[in-house]
């Protein structure tokens, strides 16, 4: 599956908003395409090329917007004060995944502000007591929820362990995900479904949908879905064209289950975790448009997805090879740019979460090079109505819901 340098540099030109005003030599793209193995990129035969790559690119930079939340608060529930101004309760804001990197990074974001209290929804409690931890979040900033999203009795656990504390609910962060790029075999869920888009997208689906009415019910003024998302799943990217390219095809492999009998791929074909994993990042995209279009106006709850930029340290690549852990990060920093800080994606995801300048649904956020958020355009396939309106309908019977 190599890279069609000739037919992808026009369009790295034309649209790339978000990854990269290039200068990306055409050269770089032709050995890409000549040398890249489906999804081990940087590995054995691909190393020797980019050490040498490195030296003889450039991109130019994107770079970050500040993200500040600034909604005012008082402890329990909204109320009127002595002079008749209205004054918010602390806002309730459950992250999945928040044990490490950008949902780390965005709790502790909003811990930060003192208007948030954060659930931290992880599937290994010490591992995410010992993260809020490490980053100073204090005690009476967060709860620590289990959540397996690989397993859908424990997301219908989590959302009864959520119903029955009597919290309310304003603000869902659908931010874990795995990522298996060396994996010659899939692995599978609790209920069969090939992990990544298990995890990332059918667990967050399950787990949206039966928090939506606590959402609907809540009383905050800014309700909000957010749905992590990326660039790799966005073939109007350079990065999004980097093989394997996410593609559903005609979802026939999501119809037969994801459980490997059939196919394990969403698209029927065989088995890539690298394209599992940008596959349930296109998931993510078109499950927050079908969100925004059934549910927005009648319950006025923002549902948006982003782009945080490319975190290169995260436990994202902990399965990558060694090599490609050491090589990634500078490659993201000095050659396409595209790099930001954990912190700084944490920002970033923490505004679109709670900035009152960001309430728009249906919104794919990005962020530019003077450090300004913006709508960015996803691909044809990631804004397919069409598609998107199936994927629900498959996932919703997956899931159990239908
Ligand atoms: P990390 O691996 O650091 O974080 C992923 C989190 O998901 C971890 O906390 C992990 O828990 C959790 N998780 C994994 N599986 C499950 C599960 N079954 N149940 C519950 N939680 C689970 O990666 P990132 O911070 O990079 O990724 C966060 C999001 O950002 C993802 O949606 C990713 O797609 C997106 N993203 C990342 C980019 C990047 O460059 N890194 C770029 C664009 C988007 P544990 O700590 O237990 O492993
Ligand atoms: Mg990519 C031109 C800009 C750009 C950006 C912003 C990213 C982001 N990447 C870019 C370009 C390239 N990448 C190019 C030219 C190559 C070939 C050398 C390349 C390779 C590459 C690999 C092998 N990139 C990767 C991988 C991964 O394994 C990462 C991945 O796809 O994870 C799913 C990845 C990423 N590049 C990004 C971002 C944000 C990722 C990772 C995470 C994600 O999308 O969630």
């Amino acid at each position: 599956m190599a890279l069609q340098a000739a037919a992808l540099l026009p369009s790295a030109f034309s649209i790339s908003k978000e990854g990269c005003n290039l200068l990306l030599f055409p050269h770089i793209l032709g050995k890409v395409g000549a040398s890249l193995k489906d999804s081990i990129l940087f590995g054995k035969s691909f190393s020797d090329q980019i050490k040498s790559d490195f030296s003889s690119s450039s991109l130019k930079i994107k770079k970050a917007v500040r993200a500040q939340a600034v909604i005012t608060t008082t402890p329990s529930v909204n109320r009127a004060t002595a002079e008749g101004k209205k004054t918010l309760r602390k806002g309730t804001v459950v992250i999945t995944g928040a044990s490490s990197g950008l949902g780390l990074a965005t709790a502790k974001a909003l811990a930060e502000t003192g208007k948030w209290h954060i659930i931290m929804a992880c599937r290994d409690f010490l591992r995410a007591e010992r993260a809020a931890k490490s980053v100073g979040m204090t005690k009476e900033n967060y709860t620590i929820m289990h959540l397996d999203l690989a397993s859908l009795d424990s997301v219908r656990q989590f959302v009864d362990t959520f119903k029955r504390s009597e919290r309310p609910f304003d603000v869902l962060v659908c931010n874990a995900a795995v990522y298996f790029p060396t994996a010659k075999e899939p692995t599978f869920t609790a209920e069969g479904f090939e992990l990544s888009v298990g995890t990332n997208h059918l667990g967050h689906f399950l787990l949206a949908r039966l928090l939506l009415d606590d959402m609907k019910q809540s009383d905050y003024p800014s309700k909000r879905l957010i749905i992590v998302g990326s660039i790799t799943g966005n073939t109007n990217t350079l990065a999004g064209n980097v093989p394997p390219k996410a593609n559903l095809g005609d979802l026939r492999g999501l119809a037969g289950g994801l459980n490997g009998l059939a196919s394990s791929m969403i698209d029927g074909g065989d088995f890539d975790g690298a394209k599992a994993y940008k596959d349930s990042k296109v998931c993510n995209m078109l499950t927050m448009q079908e969100f925004h279009r059934r549910y927005h106006e009648d319950t006025g709850i923002t549902f948006a997805s982003l782009y945080p930029g490319c975190i290169a340290t995260t436990g994202l690549f902990r399965e990558h090879i060694p090599l490609f852990r050491l090589l990634f990060p500078p490659f993201q920093k000095f050659i396409t740019k595209g790099f930001v800080s954990e912190e700084e994606a944490g920002k970033r995801l923490a505004q679109v979460a709670s900035d009152p300048s960001l309430t728009k649904s249906g919104v794919y956020w990005s962020w530019n090079k003077d450090s300004a958020s913006f709508e960015n355009q996803l691909s044809q396939e990631a804004s397919d109505a069409e598609k998107a309106r199936k994927v629900w309908e498959i996932s919703e019977k997956l899931v159990g819901l239908a």
